[in-house]
């Protein structure tokens, strides 16, 4: 019995932390994971230098993204809507950790959905302002940003995830990202 249950805990902690749904707030019951990024291994890949990564702050590992005077866009995830999912999704949410260094960590979470990679004609514009999902400074916090695509969305739009400097005069920093599916 011992065994078992040793070989379940060491399952749990191979699943990326699944087990953890007990203390977590269960939103990704009725969801499915479309996107995520820990950031820890982002620096470097595709030329990428550190620029918007930065290790002066993490919620898990080393490594978050961050907007700010040093980043008027921090790292960019971009995907054609229908490599993303099938069929294309249309009510979605956006959850990760977000922290704010002062008041004027005013970035923005931004989510653009442009008609294809090449012509950005708007679909669809939408962000969450940290201000507003963050009240304290220098503390790691859950924000979550729920939004639906509108009807004519198609498989050939190109969604970009951002964070965006906006007027901030101080960085914001994220990690732990996810996009979800939503029922
Ligand atoms: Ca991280």
């Amino acid at each position: 019995m011992i065994h078992l249950n040793r070989a379940f805990w060491a399952a749990c902690v191979l699943a990326l932390g699944g087990c953890q749904s007990a203390t977590a707030p269960d939103a990704t019951a009725n969801a499915k994971q479309l996107m995520h990024n820990d950031f820890e291994a982002s620096v470097g890949w595709g030329g990428i230098a550190e620029g918007s990564l930065t290790d002066k702050k993490a919620h898990g590992g080393h490594w978050s993204v961050q907007a700010g005077p040093d980043a008027t866009y921090g790292f960019t995830f971009e995907r054609v809507l229908g490599r993303l999912a099938d069929p294309v999704p249309h009510k979605l949410r956006l959850q990760g950790w977000a922290l704010r260094a002062n008041p004027g960590s005013t970035a923005r979470l931004v989510v653009q959905v442009n008609a294809s990679p090449t012509d950005t004609a708007k679909v669809f514009y939408g962000s969450l302002p940290m201000a507003e999902a963050v009240r304290e400074f220098d503390k790691w916090t859950a924000v979550s940003y729920s939004f639906s695509l509108p009807a004519k969305a198609a498989a050939g739009n190109d969604i970009k995830i951002y964070l965006w400097r906006d007027q901030a005069t101080a960085p914001t920093y994220l990690d732990d990202v996810e996009l979800l599916r939503e029922e």
